[in-house]
């Protein structure tokens, strides 16, 4: 092989060497399209785990929708460094389930809520943020939301805002239902009988 043909290859290698490293450390995210709605009627789908979008000046706050498959503590990590994040969970009738404002690194949102498989909606915006249900309460989303607070219509900021880049980070604990499946369960039904064929076949 002539000098040059290896130096060609190497430089090939180490191309393809780069682009595989890149591609494992890049982590995939749905990112915020435009700039989402603020009601949760209109919330964009959200279809991973790692949300990234922005807050812009007058952007009331931004709803996505996620829908989980199985059931968990969903923990929600809001970071940003520019903007002061707020963030709540709904359910899929709309409902305030938690809120929080700084719970996380500095001025970051951070909660955990346990759910079941389905639908849920996610705000996020800078600090202050309310939801405002169809009777016109409003709550501020940090903590529980008070009793009687009906259906959430919009999160929206009430005060002058920063603005900025932000992430969310969804994670699931367990990641996995904990409840083995059929197909597992049926494997496990043919060992126990077979250790029960072997013990008839000593006794
Ligand atoms: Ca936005
Ligand atoms: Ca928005
Ligand atoms: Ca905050």
């Amino acid at each position: 092989m002539k000098a040059e043909n290896m130096q060609s290859r190497l430089k090939k290698m180490s191309a393809a060497l780069l682009l595989a490293t890149t591609m494992a450390s890049a982590q995939a995210a749905y990112i915020e399209s435009g700039d989402a709605s603020n009601f949760l009627a209109s919330a964009q789908l959200a279809t991973d785990s790692l949300i990234q979008g922005n807050i812009g000046q007058g952007d009331e706050g931004d709803v996505f929708k996620v829908v989980f498959g199985s059931a968990g503590t969903l923990t929600i990590e809001a970071t940003s460094g520019q903007i002061d994040t707020q963030i709540a969970l709904f359910d899929a009738g709309f409902n305030a389930l938690i809120g929080d404002d700084d719970s996380g690194s500095s001025v970051d949102s951070l909660l955990s809520y346990a759910i079941g498989a389905g639908t849920y909606y996610i705000g996020i915006g800078d600090y202050m943020m309310y939801a405002i249900d169809a009777g016109n309460q409003v709550w501020f989303m940090n903590g529980l939301p008070p009793a009687g607070f009906g259906a959430v219509s919009r999160i929206e900021n009430q005060t002058t805002i920063l603005t900025g880049n932000y992430a969310l980070s969804l994670s699931m604990q367990p990641l996995n239902n904990a409840v083995p499946e059929p197909a597992t369960l049926g494997l496990l039904g043919l060992g126990l009988l077979g250790m029960g064929m072997l013990r008839r076949k000593a006794a």
